[in-house]
């Protein structure tokens, strides 16, 4: 393969972005960090952004992928790494929040199929409004991501109302 041509293939594959027309909120570059094909936890990174004059909630995520999803948020403590289990993400009225390694990630439990870089995981994010949005973020290595952004408008979309299903608390070692 020719190098430059595979270079143009990654960037185009990596600008990934989806839109809610109905409430203004933006997912850019969703993914998955690839991990070992035996283990039981992954993360999945986005970057949201809310263009609307109104205060969104993120309460859930879901993924056909994987038995659970939960989100998450690394913080270090006395010199620890741990994780603790986030309610919900408010994103301020023209206001962004980012999934990124270190920080807030979206914690996949137990997948249904081993996954590799390359694969497309689906997600659908749920507000407290009762609407979601569904994306497909990309598995790839630790360190591929790319930090470009794009604002062309022809995101695909999907919108629909269902209502939420019971959070369990649950614990799982990483
Ligand atoms: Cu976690």
């Amino acid at each position: 393969m020719k190098p430059l041509v595979t270079l143009l293939t990654l960037l185009f594959l990596a600008s990934n972005a989806w839109a809610s027309a109905q409430h203004g909120i933006e997912i850019h570059d969703p993914w998955v960090r690839e991990a070992p094909p035996t283990a039981r936890v992954l993360a999945a990174y986005l970057q949201l952004h809310n263009h609307d004059d109104k205060t969104r909630t993120l309460v859930s995520v879901e993924s056909p992928a994987f038995k659970r999803v939960e989100l998450h948020r690394s913080e270090e403590k006395e010199g620890m790494a741990t994780m603790t289990r986030v309610a919900k993400i408010i994103i301020a009225a023209h206001g962004k929040v980012a999934f990124e390694p270190g920080s807030l990630h979206i914690m996949l439990i137990d997948p249904v199929t081993p996954l590799k870089a390359g694969d497309k995981v689906k997600l659908t994010l749920r507000f407290d409004d009762g609407s979601s949005l569904n994306i497909s973020a990309d598995v790839r290595r630790s360190g591929a991501s790319d930090k470009a952004h794009h604002h062309d408008h022809d995101h695909s979309m999907d919108m629909q109302k269902e209502s939420h299903g019971d959070m369990k608390k649950h614990e799982h070692d990483h």
